[in-house]
C-alpha cells in the first residue's frame, strides 16, 4: 500500500490514515481506489471490530477531492466521471460496513472529506476542525452523497445554509447541529479519544452491532442512487466548473456565467 494511505492494525480495531499533508490530505483517484482495497482487507479480517478513518498531521482531516488533479491539462469529464462513480461506490461501502466506524476529524473537513466522514457512524473532532461542503465555489455539487447525507444528519434548512453558501462551520456549531458527537481540545486528545471509543465499540457483540447499524441506517434511509453522482458528472461538462477549478488553483475569485 502506498505511503499516501495506510492501515494500522491495533488490538481489536484498525486506523486508516490519508497521508497527503501537503495537499491537505485531498483525495485523488489513486487514493479512492486504495480505500476500496483497504476495505477488502478490513472486511476479511474478523479481528478488526472497529475502523477509525483520519488524516495525517494536525491541520487537515481531508480537504475534499484533489482540485489539482481536476485542473491537470487534459483532465476530461470522463476522468471526473470515473472518480465520481468510484467514490460513490466506496463511500456507500464505508456506510454499509458491518463494523462501527469513526471519523477522527483533525482539522479541515471539506467537500469529499465531509462526505466521507458522514458515511461513518461517529464523527468526533479536534477544536481546530472546520466543516464545509464548498463545492458550489468550484461550480460543482457535493455529489459524493453530500446533498443526501448532510440534510439527513443536520436537517434541510441547515444543509441548504451550508451547501448553497459554501458556509464553513466550527466545532461548536457542528456539535449543536449533531454533525459531531464530541469535540476534543487538540489533535492529540482527539487521537486518544478515538482509540478509546474504538476499544469500547470493539468490545461490543459484533452480530448485534451489525444489526443495530443496519436497522438504524435503514430507518433514516431516504434514497441513495446514482442520481447525485450523475449530476456531479454533468457539472464537469460546464464552463463554470472549469472556471471554478482554475480560479481556485490561480488563487482568484471565480467569475461564473451560468453555462
Ligand atoms: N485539492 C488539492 N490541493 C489542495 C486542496 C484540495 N482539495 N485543498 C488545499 N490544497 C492545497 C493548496 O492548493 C495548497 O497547495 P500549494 O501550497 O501548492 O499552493 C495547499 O494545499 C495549502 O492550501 P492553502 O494555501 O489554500 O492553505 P490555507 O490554510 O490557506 O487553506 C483550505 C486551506 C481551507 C483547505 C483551502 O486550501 C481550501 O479551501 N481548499 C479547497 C477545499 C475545497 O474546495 N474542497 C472541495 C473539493 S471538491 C470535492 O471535494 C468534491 C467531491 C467529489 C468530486 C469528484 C471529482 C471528480
Amino acid at each position: 500500500m502506498s505511503e499516501e494511505i495506510y492501515l494500522e492494525k491495533k488490538t481489536g480495531y484498525a486506523i486508516m490514515t490519508i497521508n497527503r499533508p501537503k495537499q491537505m490530505n485531498a483525495l485523488n483517484t489513486g487514493i479512492v481506489e486504495q480505500i476500496d482495497k483497504l476495505l477488502d482487507e478490513v472486511e476479511a479480517d474478523p479481528s478488526i471490530r472497529c475502523l477509525i478513518i483520519t488524516g495525517a498531521g494536525e491541520k487537515s482531516f481531508i480537504a475534499g477531492a484533489d482540485i489539482g488533479q481536476m485542473g491537470t491539462p487534459g483532465y476530461q469529464p470522463a476522468d471526473a466521471h470515473y472518480l465520481i462513480t468510484c467514490g460513490y461506490k466506496v463511500y456507500n461501502r464505508v456506510e454499509g460496513l458491518k463494523i462501527p466506524t469513526i471519523a477522527a476529524i483533525n482539522g479541515y473537513c471539506l467537500g469529499g472529506g465531509l462526505e466521507l466522514a458522514m458515511c461513518c457512524d461517529f464523527r468526533i473532532c479536534s477544536a481546530n476542525a472546520r466543516f464545509a461542503l464548498p463545492e458550489i465555489a468550484l461550480g460543482i455539487i457535493p455529489g459524493w452523497g453530500g446533498t443526501i447525507r448532510l440534510p439527513r444528519i443536520i436537517g434541510e434548512g441547515r444543509a441548504k445554509d451550508m451547501i448553497l453558501r459554501a458556509k464553513r462551520i466550527k466545532p461548536d456549531t457542528a456539535l449543536q447541529y449533531g454533525l459531531v458527537t464530541e469535540v476534543f481540545e487538540d489533535v492529540a486528545a482527539l487521537r486518544a479519544g478515538a482509540d478509546s471509543l474504538a476499544q469500547e465499540l470493539a468490545a461490543k457483540a459484533p452480530i448485534t452491532m451489525a444489526m443495530d447499524k443496519e436497522m438504524i441506517n435503514r430507518s433514516v434511509f431516504t434514497y441513495n442512487d446514482l442520481t447525485d453522482s450523475l449530476a456531479l458528472s454533468y457539472c464537469f461538462t460546464t464552463a463554470d466548473s472549469r472556471e471554478g477549478i482554475s480560479a481556485f488553483l490561480e488563487k482568484r475569485t471565480p467569475d461564473f456565467k451560468g453555462r
